[in-house]
């Protein structure tokens, strides 16, 4: 008796983005079978010898692993229209901050909002990238800051997975910003953080990871230990936002406590660039912040490369310092303003991003993984990376099924 798989895509040439010799994961000429959601057998057509119950031609298209987008804020309420108008007049992002916009404003915003119109609005997003070829969205929390908000928006970024063909990682990031009624009292904020949000979050497991803004905008180093050893303490996996505008040193802190990424980093300095190595930390890069900024400073890519540490890329969408619907465009910003290759930002948005989310079950075409993926009408997987909004999925499977 043949093995039985449930489906079988023919004809398709696949970037499996494993990690094989061969760039890409190239195999031209191929054919995925796939068993109960998951990948059952990768390889050359004319190895296949089992009997599948559908066959789907792939008419020599390239098939990809769904992108995984492993940070965004996609959760909130209001625009940052204003602000992006007082921008372009001369106030920094840091001084809308510290005037009292900035996240503090979308954190007003959000407290206001009730749970359908949060979730329709989140819903728009997410629908923009998994419409590119998304099927895993990292959502974070951060723009409510008091108990309640922070569990609704952590309740809407877990309802996503309801509606579209995605998986959906949460992460509370209660570390975001001081909200008004703790002004002046950062230290008693984090208590409340610790003592009061985490334990009911992890309770009622509505997060996978906890997150800080650890920046002289957001939180020290003391404040941003403090919240990492009680994460550590519930079973929560760790990460960052870390030397955004300035070097704190964040990077390292979190790394040294074996997070799962370390995110921005244009200030990160060489020297802690070989901490993220020894804790297999992955450096997530957000070039969709840094262009939405305007900023000079990139990070140490060269570095980065030099220690192999995975590097994975995201959209970053938020309200205020990238609200940009669109992995595909991000994708050629990696290239174009960090000096990615296109084959490093393809690792980026696959195998590298499913790293940092500690998620070993997505992000290449592998036998055992979630059979999340997307075919495209390309002539090779660097086109992708190279044009802007030329194209989209033909075909999408997630967890096998036709989406
Ligand atoms: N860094 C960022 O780029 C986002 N959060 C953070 O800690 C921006 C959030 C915002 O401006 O609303
Ligand atoms: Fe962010």
């Amino acid at each position: 008796m043949p093995q039985q798989y449930d489906l079988l895509i023919e004809n398709v040439h696949l970037a499996s983005m494993t990690n094989s010799a061969q760039p890409y994961g190239e195999v031209r000429d191929a054919a995925v079978a796939i068993s109960e959601g998951k990948i059952a057998y990768v390889g050359a057509k004319a190895g296949f010898t089992g009997h599948a119950e559908q066959i789907f031609d792939g008419q020599g298209q390239w098939l990809l692993p769904g992108f995984v987008d492993c940070h965004t804020h996609l959760v909130y309420a209001g625009s940052r229209a204003d602000e992006f108008e007082k921008r372009l007049n001369g106030v920094s992002y840091a001084e809308i901050s510290r005037q009292g916009g900035g996240i503090k404003s979308t954190v007003a915003a959000t407290r206001l909002a009730s749970f359908d119109s949060l979730q329709k609005d989140a819903l728009k997003r997410a629908s923009r990238l998994a419409e590119e070829g998304v099927t895993t969205i990292e959502i974070k929390s951060g723009y409510g800051l008091d108990l309640v908000t922070e569990i609704n928006m952590l309740k809407v970024a877990k309802s996503l997975s309801q509606f579209l063909p995605i998986d959906v990682a949460t992460t509370y990031l209660g570390a975001h910003a001081l909200p008004l009624e703790y002004a002046n009292r950062a230290d008693d904020y984090i208590d409340f953080v610790c003592e009061v949000v985490m334990p009911e979050i992890a309770k009622q497991k509505l997060a996978d990871s906890v997150d800080v803004f650890c920046e002289s905008i957001g939180f020290d180093l003391a404040q941003c230990e403090k919240v990492f050893t009680t994460a550590k303490g519930y079973g929560l996996q760790i990460k960052a936002h870390a030397e955004q505008l300035s070097d704190l040193h964040g990077a390292k802190l979190a790394a040294n406590f074996q997070a799962l990424s370390v995110d921005h980093l244009e200030f990160l300095s060489e020297e802690d660039v070989s901490v993220l190595k020894q804790n297999n930390t992955v450096a997530v890069l957000l070039p969709g912040a840094f262009y939405f900024l305007n900023e000079t400073k990139k990070p140490p890519v060269a570095a980065l490369r030099q220690h192999n540490v995975p590097i994975a890329i995201a959209t970053d969408l938020n309200p205020g310092s990238s609200p940009i619907a669109s992995i595909l465009t991000i994708m050629n910003m990696a290239s174009v303003l960090f000096g990615l290759t296109p084959h490093e930002v393809l690792q980026g948005v696959t195998i590298h991003a499913a790293t940092a989310l500690g998620m070993d079950n997505k992000g290449s075409i592998a036998v055992g993984k979630d059979a999340d993926m997307c075919l495209w009408d390309i002539q090779h997987p660097a086109e992708l990376v190279y044009g802007v909004n030329q194209h989209r999925p033909t075909q999408k499977w997630f967890r096998g099924k036709h989406a």
